[in-house]
């Protein structure tokens, strides 16, 4: 994580203009031949327009060609279309976050038989499609920081100065005797395989011994679909509900909701961390290390570098359209250097279910909080 506080440092001038979305990088409809495509969930999302800013940049330095598209709804009917117009057009590669666990297999034969490579990141596609798929860090590892993040601003803990979570919750919740404690989540759409995931590893932590009768194995699941209204909606039903103490937000657009709606109502008592982007949550959050984390709605939240994680994909995508990388486990490519980070080198590795094909680039989220605010909200 050193390399990414570098990089915070030395990349302040990376321009967040991405604001035309669900359109292409420069090229017209209908001429995409030998085009890289990433296509997102939905367009109006910062996040996808940051990680194709660090796709199109190992591309451009290629001397690749790159397009952007996401669909107005984040649906897998409309990625389709978008991904049939695609491969017509004789796309070169195509990587996608994707929309759903199903319904991709029609369109990505019609790929195959043309040839276009398939790669995903973030929102993964069912292994049997891809060369690969890029994982920012673990699943278990962003399931188990969120639950232990949410535990710890539950007892009004501040993110600990070792970094060490895990240890915080243990001696936290040892001595605990207080009522059960019970967390909310408001996720993206119900369908979306990623924000599923984190969910089910959210689940699994509960499970473990150190929870029992002090923080409720389930959690209150919303779902906002990624829209900023419909998860404004769900943030204040759950605040007029007002039966969990915290809510986990696994996505940026339910975390830029929930914190404007928890700003609004601060009676509500409600905390709010999850996944979420410094440049959106800069008025929830503490900003400098002499304020009060607690005195805001989200005293601290998780991401990763997505301008980066865009990097790695590209550079898969790049080494696979080159035949010097297949996705199989063991399998490499190698990445230059890019802002401050030094060249690299990455192996893909088995699935937890043991299918081939992905990527992890770090072992666990980066946390965001008073400390390293002020770095971060110019870059992501
Ligand atoms: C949103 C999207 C994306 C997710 C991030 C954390 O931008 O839903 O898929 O991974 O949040």
């Amino acid at each position: 994580m050193k390399t990414l506080k570098k990089m915070a440092a030395g990349a302040l001038c990376v321009c967040l203009t991405f604001a035309v979305l669900g359109c292409s990088g420069g090229q017209k409809p209908g001429k995409e031949d030998g085009v890289n495509a990433w296509v997102f969930k939905s367009s109006g999302i910062i996040f996808g327009d940051l990680l194709y800013q660090g796709f199109k940049e190992v591309m451009d330095s290629k001397g690749e060609k790159s397009t952007y598209q996401a669909p107005a709804e984040p649906t897998v009917t409309a990625q389709v279309q978008i991904l049939d117009e695609l491969i017509t057009q004789g796309v070169k590669s195509i990587s996608i976050s994707t929309n759903g666990d199903q319904g991709y297999d029609r369109i990505m034969q019609k790929a195959k038989d043309a040839g276009v490579p398939l790669f995903s990141a973030d929102s993964a596609l069912s292994p049997d499609l891809r060369v690969t798929h890029i994982n920012p860090t673990s699943q278990t590892g962003i399931g188990t920081a969120l639950i232990q993040a949410a535990v710890l601003i539950n007892l009004r803990i501040p993110y600990p100065a070792d970094k060490d979570l895990a240890k915080a919750v243990n001696a936290a919740l040892a001595s605990y005797n207080g009522p059960e404690m019970k967390f909310g989540v408001l996720s993206a759409s119900v369908d979306t395989p990623v924000q599923n995931g984190w969910i089910v590893k959210m689940h699994e932590e509960l499970q473990k011994d150190i929870y029992k009768g002090k923080v409720n194995p389930e959690l209150d699941v919303k779902y906002g679909n990624d829209v900023l209204t419909e998860s404004t909606t769900q943030a204040n039903a759950f605040i007029s509900e007002n039966k969990v103490s915290v809510i986990i937000s696994p996505t940026t657009i339910g975390m830029a909701a929930a914190g404007q709606a928890l700003s609004a109502a601060p009676n509500s008592g409600i905390k709010l961390t999850g996944l979420g982007l410094p440049s959106e949550m800069q008025s929830f959050m503490p900003l400098s290390p002499n304020d009060d984390e607690f005195s805001k709605v989200c005293p601290y939240m998780m991401l990763w570098d997505v301008i980066d994680m865009g990097r790695v994909l590209a550079g898969a995508a790049y080494a696979a359209t080159q035949g010097t990388f297949d996705g199989k486990p063991g399998s490499s490519f190698q990445l230059d250097a890019y802002s401050s980070y030094p060249a690299r080198t990455y192996k893909a590795e088995n699935d937890p279910d043991g299918k081939p094909g992905t990527v992890v680039i770090v072992g666990d989220p980066y946390v965001f909080y008073k400390d390293n605010m002020a770095d971060w909200i110019n870059v992501l």
